[in-house]
């Protein structure tokens, strides 16, 4: 496997933690063991997780008031590929990466799945674009996506949408992938632009034509967003319009949740909840918010909220993380954009770890006996945990990192692509 952090070096580096780990894990698995929390058992569970890395984010994102590359930045799919494998030989859990066409765009999707192959990494669900125009998107210019894609009131521009979809699900074909997702920025900036049940129906029919196009062993996910770009309406605004429009499209159509997608002070744990309860519950794009869809590092915001949101999904998965798609989604303006994907990864692994301590046959007691501040208590005790060397030996029985962002810095992996790919090297994507 020719990834330019190896196990050997992560080793040498942080042999001076050896002691100190040990120490740290007897003492927390004594503490759990004493309470009846099979420590051993959330270390694999921690262990088994893995989230997708987005290729849209192995580079500096920005915001229409500037952007301020990072240096070093991947050029090519290829170096993006090699990027995800860096950092998962640090987390030991970003085994995939999720392509945004026509974003990545190779010439040769053989090579670049062997890319892949060689790295340890295997391609995730791919994304579509119908929110720019893309000679490969608009057939050379013959369309625009001004007015929406599937939604849009000319037929030969929804035909044009489907086969984008189709092309991005062929690539996907090729890359070993079996899952789309469809976010449509599909929607009006003013009162009385278009008939929102036209638009739904035409969207809703494009969906299902692509859905029924699909190999049978893939599935399709519909990304809700309440606006932007649309700041009147959007088509797929909420949870129970993406939920209509699986259900419409069929029955490998499911919904994807991204947590930044949500008006303030949406309840998202309960969305999860009902999304998992009719069983299409199909995704997430993690991240976090503070006012809009601001793409910010995982639980840097909202951890409690975060917490709540995993402990749903263990309870959908009966005491383990669901098979769901996991994939973070998220712009770094500031920080290293691999820095920023190694805290957010090591964020889920944390709050998994807490999730996985919460006695939820007791918080079931205390629901069914109405004793909010009991269930209250069991919640607080596993999220005030210091589930650190749990997470920290998970990974290092994974080959990775105790310590990854300290261990990237010491080995100089940005320096060194700096190096190679020059200061001002720009990553495509958002
Ligand atoms: C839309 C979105 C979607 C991607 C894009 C990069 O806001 O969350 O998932 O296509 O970001
Ligand atoms: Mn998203």
């Amino acid at each position: 496997m020719t990834v330019r952090i190896s196990i050997e070096q992560i080793r040498d580096v942080e042999a001076e933690l050896d002691a100190k780990h040990e120490r740290d894990l007897a003492a927390v698995s004594a503490r759990l063991t004493d309470g009846g929390i099979d420590a051993e058992a959330v270390i694999r569970e921690v262990g088994r997780f893995s989230v997708a890395a987005p290729s849209w984010a192995v580079g500096t994102g920005g915001t229409r008031f500037g952007r301020f590359p990072a240096g070093g930045e991947p050029r090519t799919t290829e170096e993006k590929i090699d990027d995800v494998a860096a950092l998962n030989a640090l987390t030991g859990a970003n085994r995939t990466i999720s392509l945004h066409v026509p974003w990545d765009d190779p010439k040769d999707p053989m090579a670049l799945r062997q890319h892949a192959l060689d790295r340890g990494i295997t391609f995730d669900a791919m994304n579509s674009n119908t929110f720019q125009d893309n000679p490969s998107t608009t057939g050379d210019g013959a369309v625009s996506y001004k007015f929406g894609s599937f939604a849009h009131a000319d037929a030969d521009v929804r035909k044009q949408a489907l086969a984008h979809n189709l092309a991005v699900v062929d690539l996907g074909v090729q890359l070993g992938a079996t899952a789309i997702t469809v976010w449509l920025a599909d929607g009006t900036n003013s009162p009385g632009q278009a008939n929102f049940r036209r638009q739904f129906e035409r969207v809703a029919d494009g969906l299902r034509e692509l859905h029924d196009a699909l190999p049978l062993d893939w599935e399709l996910y519909t990304e809700h967003k309440p606006y932007e770009p649309a700041m009147y309406s959007s088509v797929n605004a909420d949870w129970g319009t993406s939920l209509l429009l699986a259900h419409y499209a069929g029955a490998r159509a499911k919904c994807l949740v991204d947590l930044g997608h949500h008006l303030p002070n949406t309840n998202i744990e309960q969305v999860v909840s009902r999304l998992a309860m009719t069983g299409r519950l199909g995704g997430f794009h993690f991240n976090d918010s503070k006012y809009g869809d601001d793409d910010l590092t995982v639980g840097s915001i909202h951890p409690y909220q975060f917490f709540l949101i995993v402990l749903e999904l263990l309870d959908h998965g009966d005491g383990a993380m669901p098979p769901v798609r996991y994939m973070i989604d998220a712009s770094h303006n500031l920080k290293d954009p691999i820095e920023d994907l190694i805290q957010a990864t090591d964020q889920i692994q944390f709050t998994i770890a807490q999730a996985l301590l919460v006695d939820r046959a007791a918080l079931a007691d205390a629901q069914d006996a109405n004793d909010p501040a009991r269930a209250a208590e069991l919640l607080h005790a596993a999220s005030r945990s210091d589930v650190g060397p749990l997470v920290a030996e998970a990974r290092r029985r994974n080959g990775a990192a105790r310590s990854p962002l300290t261990t990237f810095r010491r080995l100089g992996y940005r320096a060194a692509m700096v190096a190679e790919r020059g200061e001002d090297s720009v990553a495509s994507g958002l």
